[in-house]
């Protein structure tokens, strides 16, 4: 298995998020990316190369220009507002919510923040936009691995991107590395792509994108919203619209749910892609589902992720596998890359 690795990830790092009132540390942190890395390198399970650089325009194929455009100078703006708030992170705390408006962009910084994002748990920090793009490249040249007849590749991506949509962060993403890959794919000729989500939250950003497109088919396997982080999207009822009617496909499972009732899931989440007719697949590979995940409620174990990649790889599809949450620090690397080994 071939790995794209971002070289720059560590250069986002937040320091606190909120979290009941009060910011508390990070769980997103730098040394998730190097325990996955060093666990690649001790297994030997394949070349770990920097991405390819590709132009600012490729991030257009899915994210908004006005957003792209924020992020870009948003540490920038911040530290304009007064120098002193180099010290620390931005977090938003103003949303549009219903009834606002979210077609004008406010001059006040704070308020940029809030129509570009959904929680107060996602820092943006001064080297975001740096790591954020470099962890896109990565996900973009694991697609075109896969565009030059490769069976599979690995994105070692920090930030992990599944909750960002086309014009907002949040839930530690700020650029949706698989929805770039899958996008790529398509612009490359292949005719229907699926992407299949298992990290433990919902991939709201992923299913928003792709939400009314026939050619993309999402599947993701999370906890129950009703209980579960990001709580306003991915229930069973949601499946698409218009010409993408019945291309989404979402398996919320209570807290608790342990492999054999989550590989049940997976079957059936794998059917439906073959069904679809898939000629590629995007792996938006969280290993958060962990049974000691410090912010997550199932029970899988270390061996379970052996079973998943390999249960994945009979679908025979070229996959892009991109990694996402997974908070369980030291556990990490094992899990993720038990996935990608069983895979290959
Ligand atoms: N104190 C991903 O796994 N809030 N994002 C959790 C915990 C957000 C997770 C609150 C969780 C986001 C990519
Ligand atoms: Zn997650």
């Amino acid at each position: 298995m071939i790995t794209f690795y971002n070289p720059h990830h560590a250069l986002h790092q937040g320091q606190f998020e909120m979290y009941r009132g009060a910011l508390v540390p990070c769980h997103e942190v730098p040394a998730r990316a190097d325990h996955v890395l060093a666990e690649l390198q001790r297994r030997q399970l394949g070349d770990v190369l920097a991405p390819h650089p590709f132009a600012a325009e490729a991030l257009q194929s899915i994210h908004a220009p006005r957003y792209l455009a924020f992020l870009e100078t948003a540490w920038a703006q911040w530290v304009a507002v007064d120098p002193a708030n180099a010290a620390h992170d931005a977090l938003p705390s103003v949303w549009p919510t219903r009834s606002f408006r979210t077609d004008i962009e406010p001059d006040n910084f704070a308020a940029r923040m809030g129509l570009y994002s959904f929680d107060a748990g996602t820092p943006l920090t001064s080297g975001t936009w740096v790591a954020a793009r470099a962890g896109a490249e990565c996900a973009l040249s694991a697609a075109q691995h896969l565009v030059q007849g490769g069976r599979a590749a690995f994105a070692l991506s920090r930030p992990p991107g599944h909750h960002a949509g086309a014009d907002f962060f949040g839930g530690y993403c700020f650029l949706n590395n698989a929805a770039l890959a899958a996008q790529h794919l398509r612009n490359s000729g292949v005719e229907r792509v699926a992407v299949l989500d298992v990290d433990y939250h919902h991939g709201n950003g992923t299913q928003a994108i792709f939400y009314d497109r026939p050619d993309v088919f999402f599947a993701s396997l999370h906890g129950d919203p009703r209980t579960e982080y990001p709580f306003f999207l991915g229930y069973a009822d949601e499946t698409g619209q218009g010409a993408g009617a019945g291309t989404n496909l979402n398996l919320p499972m209570a807290r608790g749910t342990d492999y054999a009732q989550w590989s049940a899931a997976l079957d059936v989440a794998l059917a439906a892609i073959t069904r679809f007719g898939a000629q590629a697949l995007v792996v938006s590979l969280g290993v958060d589902t962990f049974a000691q995940d410090p912010i997550s409620g199932f029970a899988l174990q270390s061996e379970d992720y052996l079973r998943m990649g390999e249960r994945i790889a009979k679908l025979g599809l070229p996959t892009a596998l991109v990694f996402e949450g997974g908070y369980a620090v030291d556990a990490v690397g094992v899990n993720a890359v038990n996935v990608l080994q069983a895979f290959a």
